[in-house]
Order: structure tokens, then C-alpha cells, then sequence
């Protein structure tokens, strides 16, 4: 096949995402907690709700709800501290598996992973159902996988048919079925940026196609043009594999607009331990540190710095990270706040070299 060729065949991409994954690994252990709403408790920011198992779903109770509300909920519910260290373990052994499939994987948090499965000449939901049976058999975990010829289409298919679905969105279908998808399900736009297309009548993907380019680049900035390929299938991101990585790094939308200090240190703290626990599962350390302030009016601000040696430890990553915020203008209220770290090498060697 001529490169342009190649090129222009159309992509196979599957995302994987857990079910319910740090309730799910808890479970391992104790089986019995499978049939009882239970949650998994917050870390730095305790009181919140990390992840409920299905169980506790039925009752309304969802990630980054406050504790006494979900109690409130459902006052039987039982609630487990978290243990990073075993998520962090099953996520090793789940991307392991993923990786006899192709060496084309992109693990874009620590329960979810992109892979390319374009050279792979076997059936896609043949493939798609081997990684479940094989992840299950072997973890005890269960999962979903999305199907589709590009990143965004596969982590929208991957939630379709969630816990334990598998769902091919197929070019074909796609432009009817996002129509009717409510914004929210759309990865990366939070809560305000939500609140401010209902305020315009926006509810579903079909409605914020109405809008053009301009509009959504006036409301979300340079993403806004991103929004606008992606929602009409145009997304040619590659699968990054780790090998060509060049960075890592993790954002949260706040779910309202930030200014005070305190708030924002507390912010940097869980970034970091969520940072460093993405990097260690990987074994990938970071020299240069960049922290990524939104501003209430969408403008980006970022300050970076260069370490002498590479670190993945959650206490330098918010040391790091509340230096160079210390060194930003905090004269006003933020919206997202993101931590990433490049530079990066392979803790794994480095460790090695120790012993030279
Ligand atoms: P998700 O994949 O968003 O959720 P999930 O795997 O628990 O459930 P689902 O079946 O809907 O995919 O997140 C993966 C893990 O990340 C989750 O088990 C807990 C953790 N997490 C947090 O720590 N904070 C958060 O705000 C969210 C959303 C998840
Ligand atoms: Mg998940």
C-alpha cells in the first residue's frame, strides 16, 4: 500500500474505559460489597464521592458528590477509604493485557486507554469482546470498550452501553445519534461551560451544531474550533504511545469559578497526587513542571519550570506546582486549573543508572 494510501485508510480506534473501576478493584476483595451501595471516599478533598459502584448508582449517587448528600441518598450506603496503591497495581496489570492487542496504546487516565487497532485484520467486535473476556478472566475487572474511526467517537462509544457494554459508533450513524446526546456527555466540557450553553437553549450535541465555528470560538476560545471539528467527526489525533509521549498531565474543570489562594493550593495538592499516580503507574518521571490557570474568561495562563533531576512524587508535583502559581497574577477567578510535567524519561531506567 502507497503511503498516501495508508494515510487516507480510515482508522480503527477502541477506548477502553473500567467500570466502575476503584469501587470494582475494592470488590476483588470482598464480593459481598458487589450486591450493597458502596462508594469509594475522596482523597486530599475528603467528603466526596470518588466513584460509586452500580449498586449505589441506582440511588442517584455519582462521582464528586458530596458524601452527606449520597448518605442522604441512600443511608444503608457503605463507604470505603481509597487504596491507591491497588488501583494503580490493576491498572498496570489491565494495561498489560491491552498491550498484546497492539503496541499502538494510549493510556489517557488510569482507567481508560485508547488503542489503534487499524492493522489488526480480525472483526472489531470479535477483538472488542476477546479484551473483556481475557481483562475479566485474568483481573477480575470488568470493562466497556468504544469503537469508531477516531478518539472523540470512541470515548463517546465506550459510555454508550456502560457497565460491561461494547458499542461501535459507525460513521454512518454517527451524525444522528450525537444529535440527540445531552452536552454533558461530551468530554471536557464541565459543568460552567454547560451551565452557559443551557442559558442559550444548548442541550444536546444536535443543538450546538447550530451554532458556527465563530460562535463556539467566541464562547470557549481555541477550543471552540476543536469542538467544532470533533462534534462533525473531524479528529486526527493520533494514538500517542507511550514511546512518544512527550508530556502528561491532568486538568480539572472547577466546578465554579476559583480566586481565593487556599481554594487553588488545595486544588494543586489533588492534581498532583492524581499527576503522580498516572506517572508512577507508567514509570515515567517529569523535569520541567507547567502549571495551566484558565481565567474566568477563557484565557490560558501557564508558568513552567525545569528541575535538576525527574520526579513523579505527589509532594514536589504540588511543591512545584504552588511555586508556579505563587509566581502567576492572582487578581482573578479561574475555571480549570491543569498540571502536567514533560521532559520525560523512564523511572524504571533511571533507577537502573542508580546503580552504575
Ligand atoms: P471514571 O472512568 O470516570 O469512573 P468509573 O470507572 O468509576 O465508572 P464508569 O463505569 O462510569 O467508568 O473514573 C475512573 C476512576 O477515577 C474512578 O473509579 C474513580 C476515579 N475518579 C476520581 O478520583 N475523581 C473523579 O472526579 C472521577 C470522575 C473519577
Ligand atoms: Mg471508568
Amino acid at each position: 500500500m502507497s503511503e498516501n494510501r495508508e494515510k487516507q485508510k480510515k482508522r480503527l480506534i477502541f477506548h477502553v474505559d473500567m467500570d466502575a473501576f476503584f469501587a470494582a478493584c475494592e470488590e476483588l476483595s470482598r464480593p459481598e460489597l458487589k450486591s450493597l451501595p458502596m462508594v469509594v471516599g475522596g482523597r486530599s478533598q475528603r467528603g466526596i464521592v470518588t466513584t460509586a459502584n452500580y449498586t449505589a448508582r441506582k440511588f442517584g449517587i455519582h462521582s464528586a458528590m458530596p458524601i452527606f448528600l449520597a448518605k442522604q441518598a441512600c443511608p444503608d450506603l457503605i463507604i470505603l477509604p481509597g487504596h491507591m496503591d491497588l488501583y494503580a497495581q490493576k491498572s498496570r496489570e489491565v494495561f498489560a493485557i491491552l498491550r498484546t492487542y497492539t503496541r499502538y496504546l494510549e493510556p489517557a487516565s488510569i482507567d481508560e486507554a485508547y488503542l489503534d487497532m487499524t492493522r489488526r485484520p480480525e472483526d472489531p467486535l470479535f477483538l472488542a469482546h476477546a479484551i473483556q473476556d481475557e481483562v475479566w478472566e485474568k483481573t477480575g475487572l470488568s470493562l466497556s470498550v468504544g469503537i469508531a474511526s477516531n478518539k472523540f467517537y470512541a470515548k463517546l462509544a465506550s459510555d454508550w452501553k456502560k457497565p460491561h457494554g461494547i458499542f461501535w459508533l459507525r460513521d454512518e450513524e454517527a451524525d444522528e445519534l450525537l444529535d440527540q446526546l445531552p452536552i454533558a456527555k461530551i468530554h471536557g466540557v464541565g459543568q460552567a461551560s454547560q451551565d452557559r450553553l443551557r442559558s442559550m437553549a444548548i442541550y444536546t450535541v444536535g443543538d450546538l451544531k447550530q451554532l458556527d465555528a465563530e460562535t463556539l470560538i467566541a464562547l470557549f476560545g481555541k477550543s471552540g474550533r476543536v469542538l467544532y471539528g470533533f462534534i462533525r467527526g473531524q479528529d486526527q489525533r493520533p494514538v500517542q504511545s507511550e514511546s512518544r509521549r512527550k508530556s502528561i498531565g491532568i486538568e480539572r474543570t472547577l466546578a465554579k469559578d476559583v480566586a481565593d489562594s487556599a481554594s487553588i493550593y488545595a486544588y494543586i495538592e489533588t492534581l498532583a497526587q492524581d499527576l503522580s499516580l498516572e506517572m508512577q503507574s507508567r514509570s515515567l518521571l517529569g523535569r520541567t513542571i507547567q502549571l495551566k490557570l484558565k481565567s474566568a474568561d477563557y484565557k490560558s495562563h501557564t508558568r513552567s519550570r525545569s528541575l535538576a533531576e525527574g520526579i513523579n512524587d505527589a509532594e514536589r508535583l504540588a511543591e512545584t506546582g504552588k511555586a508556579l502559581y505563587a509566581s502567576m497574577p492572582q487578581d482573578q477567578p479561574f475555571r480549570l486549573i491543569g498540571l502536567s510535567a514533560s521532559s520525560l524519561s523512564d523511572a524504571d531506567v533511571q533507577q537502573l543508572d542508580f546503580f552504575d
